[in-house]
């Protein structure tokens, strides 16, 4: 990591009153919640692209919601970590801020984030792939092949591959991203889209661009500077450092008054 870009995102935050944020898997791999690319990335063998479509589900429903339930008790099973919660800090700071996750884990929810754009769906949550009717995934969902009263069989409320993002979350993120002044990039490794492509329209309409990953993406081209460390190391510093120079947005609002 350069103490260059350091500063400069600070600088950066310091003067946005816009700041838009797009978290990945990596987020949350310091709450022990694997990654999907890379090392430890696949399930009993299996690729995501293997489990995270229709196809997959109509082939074998079992074996999906065998990998969703693992998935859930892994996330009801951790607990939000040290960039969880400064991003649900930082909410407070800037005159407009907007959180969009691809991750399914809710633990920015968790960790205090009071709006969260929830780009892949949730673990929180099943529907009926027949009817469509939805509901909380509670614990008395039979685990294999749970059916709704009309028949259809319940699925996790997860966006796969080939199905699109919930139109309402995908447009407020996407204009989030063409309106920002800063917008970060915190882990994700950028191969998925369309969440991918607002980091690129986000730079493309002027925003300041920072990644916050370890490793430089393919999308880093596009940044204006990365810090290359874990986003629980990175993002509690930056924030550590911002709030001693931005008020609350609250306290800003009452000054006025
Ligand atoms: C750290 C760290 C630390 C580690 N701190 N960082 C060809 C070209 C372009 C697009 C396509 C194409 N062929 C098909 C498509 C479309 C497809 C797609 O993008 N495919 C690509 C893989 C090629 N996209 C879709 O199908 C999407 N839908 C769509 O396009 O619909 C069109 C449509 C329109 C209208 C009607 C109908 C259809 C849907 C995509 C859904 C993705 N779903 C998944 C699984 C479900 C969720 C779940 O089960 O959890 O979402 S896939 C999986 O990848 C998951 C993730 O949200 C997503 C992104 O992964 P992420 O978060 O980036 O994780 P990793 O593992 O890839 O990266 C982790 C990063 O963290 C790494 O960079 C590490 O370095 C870093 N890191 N430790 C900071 N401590
Ligand atoms: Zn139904």
């Amino acid at each position: 990591m350069s103490g260059g870009d350091f500063e400069r995102i600070i600088d950066a935050l310091s003067k946005a009153d816009r700041v838009a944020v797009l978290t990945g898997a990596g987020v949350s791999a310091e709450s022990g919640i694997p990654t999907f690319r890379g090392a430890g990335g696949l399930w009993e063998g299996h690729a995501i692209e293997d489990v995270a479509t229709p196809e997959a589900f109509a082939r074998d429903p079992s074996l999906v919601w065998d990998f969703y339930s693992a998935r859930r008790q892994a996330a009801l099973a951790s607990s939000p970590n040290a960039a969880h919660r400064a991003l649900a800090e930082m909410e407070t700071r800037f005159l407009e801020f907007h959180l969009a996750t691809q991750n399914v884990d809710g633990l920015h929810g968790r960790a205090g984030s009071r709006r969260v754009a929830e780009l892949h769906g949730s673990l929180e949550r099943v529907r009926c792939a027949g009817c469509g009717s939805a509901r909380d995934w509670t614990d008395d969902l039979a685990f294999g092949r749970p059916r709704c009263g009309c028949g259809g069989l319940f699925r996790p409320a997860i966006v796969w591959f080939g199905e699109a993002l919930p139109a309402e979350v995908w447009r407020e993120a996407e204009r989030a991203a063409r309106t920002a002044d800063v917008y970060l990039v915190v882990g994700t490794s950028g191969e998925v889209y369309p969440a991918a492509g607002l980091a690129i329209a986000a730079a493309r309409e002027g925003a300041a661009v920072f990644e916050i990953n370890p490793e430089a993406t393919s999308l880093a081209r596009f940044f204006s500077g990365a810090l290359r460390e874990p986003a629980a190391r990175a993002l509690p510093r930056l924030f550590t450092v911002l709030a001693s120079r931005l008020p609350e947005t609250d306290a800003r609002s009452s000054d006025k008054e």
